[in-house]
């Protein structure tokens, strides 16, 4: 009999653990498909025109059904063949589950990312609100590959995210939720300490504070974060204080995409898997074989309608109060541009106009940075870096995709994060 009860219990867990329990879920209107499969050819088009090996996109594009297989092996091998050894947490993570999703081995990066969260030290309650995203990641890789050896990481991250009194980005805490949720659905039966009691404790802070974010329009935070926070919503085993209207959210993010507002392949690869009703807990499940879904032809879906070529003048300015006493400055220059011009395009004409507006950039997954200003340059360790604003409104694009409309008055402001 307890043998029997033990088979039931652990045939109850299993399925507990591999199924995503949508809470709260909605679905795109057939009609409005084409604006998706444009969304997913753009995104896989990238990937032949960067060298930048992006793991966010080839987890979104298997978990949508790819269009393009030469560009999923291209960029699988490309991850295969990459350098582990300076991956950051996050980074190792999204490896990991981009190559668990193309159904590669995945053995010594989970070996090595178990090992740095094993010796992660979370840094002082309300000092970095970011700094919670990629170990985040690195808890929601590590619970589908082995939950059981997660438990103590994954319970360390919950006290030290529930005892930190600094708000947290909502992009920090879907990833924190799906991560939590992951572990709460694969608790095996019988463990020691009170696990369900803890993961569901976190994520009930977690998706009230997500809750809480949530716009008039359904926006759940900015229309970038709202991608990840849709797909924690929609599988939280806790309800959120403010419910939620998930069919209000999907209008509104599909008329921004309409506006054009998803161009950025990264933007593209965090909304991709809600609007096709996936989200990164069913990575673990995605089957690999010679099926895929048929290309849509490139005209199939609408693109943005095209700017004008008119001239704009863009008021740009550099300010540094933060790095070295004779350092300081605060310029203003005026520069015109093509209107539809992208902010770099700005910063390139003031660099050229004058050249105490020369700037640096680096490639990250979600395209160019303004690594440095007037040779102040960004610093992770000493957490400083280059924030451009509209007016005192921080953007949320960056130079490479934001476009200023006439008379915009942009600042980078080298500050602290
Ligand atoms: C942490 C974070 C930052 C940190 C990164 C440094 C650090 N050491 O952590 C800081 C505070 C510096 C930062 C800056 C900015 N950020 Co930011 N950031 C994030 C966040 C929350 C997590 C990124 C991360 O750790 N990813 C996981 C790791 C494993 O991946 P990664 O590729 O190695 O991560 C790197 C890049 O993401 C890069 N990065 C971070 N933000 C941005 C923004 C842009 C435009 C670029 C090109 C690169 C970039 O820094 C990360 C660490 O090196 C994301 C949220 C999200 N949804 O992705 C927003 C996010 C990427 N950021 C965003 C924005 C808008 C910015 C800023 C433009 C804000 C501003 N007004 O100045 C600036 C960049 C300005 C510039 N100099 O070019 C948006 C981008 C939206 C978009 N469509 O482009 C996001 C999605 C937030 C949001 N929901 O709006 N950011």
């Amino acid at each position: 009999m307890a043998w029997i009860t033990f088979c039931l219990l652990y045939v109850f867990w299993a399925m507990a653990g591999t199924s995503t329990r949508a809470q709260s879920s909605c679905s795109v209107p057939p009609e409005e498909q084409p604006w998706i499969d444009g969304l997913q050819v753009l995104m896989e088009t990238s990937v032949a025109k960067s060298n930048f090996v992006n793991p966010s996109i080839l987890i979104a594009m298997n978990l949508a059904g790819p269009y393009n297989l030469e560009a999923q092996k291209l960029l699988t091998n490309k991850l295969i063949a990459s350098d582990n050894a300076d991956l950051t947490k996050g980074q190792l993570a999204l490896t990991i589950m981009a190559l668990t999703s193309s159904c590669r081995d995945t053995g010594s990066q989970v070996s090595i990312l178990q090992k740095k969260m094993e010796n992660w030290e979370p840094s002082s309650p309300g000092a970095d609100p970011s700094a919670f995203y990629g170990p985040s990641l690195a808890i929601l890789a590590l619970c589908q590959k082995n939950s059981e050896a997660t438990l103590p990481i994954a319970a360390l991250f919950a006290k030290t995210l529930m005892s930190d009194p600094s708000p947290f980005s909502v992009d920090t805490e879907a990833v924190a939720t799906l991560a939590l949720t992951c572990m709460y659905n694969r608790i095996p039966v019988g463990s020691e300490e009170n696990y369900r009691d803890l993961f569901g404790e976190a994520l009930k802070v977690l998706v009230d504070s997500i809750s809480l974010r949530i716009k008039s329009d359904g926006i759940i935070g900015d229309i970038y974060s709202t991608g990840l926070a849709m797909q924690a919503l929609s599988v939280t085993p806790e309800q959120p204080m403010k419910k939620w209207d998930c069919e209000k959210t999907m209008d509104t993010i599909l008329k921004e995409i309409k506006q054009g507002k998803f161009q950025n392949p990264m933007s593209i690869s965090q909304i991709l898997p809600t609007l096709k009703g996936k989200t990164y807990l069913d990575v673990p499940r995605v089957t690999c074989g010679p099926d895929h879904g048929v290309p849509p032809t490139v005209n199939d879906y609408p693109t943005p309608v095209p700017t004008s070529v008119s001239n704009i003048t863009v008021i740009y300015t550099i300010n540094n109060q933060l790095k070295g006493v004779d350092l300081t400055f605060h310029w203003t220059i005026e520069v015109s541009v093509k209107s539809g011009s992208v902010l770099l395009v700005v910063l390139e004409e003031a660099q050229r106009k004058d050249s105490k507006f020369k700037f640096e950039t680096k490639m990250t997954s979600w395209g160019l940075m303004i690594s440095s200003i007037n040779n102040i340059a960004e610093n992770a360790n000493q957490k400083t870096y280059w924030q451009l604003l509209s007016g005192k409104t921080p953007l949320n694009e960056g130079a490479a995709y934001y476009i200023p409309s006439n008379y915009e008055h942009i600042t980078a402001n080298f500050t602290q994060y």
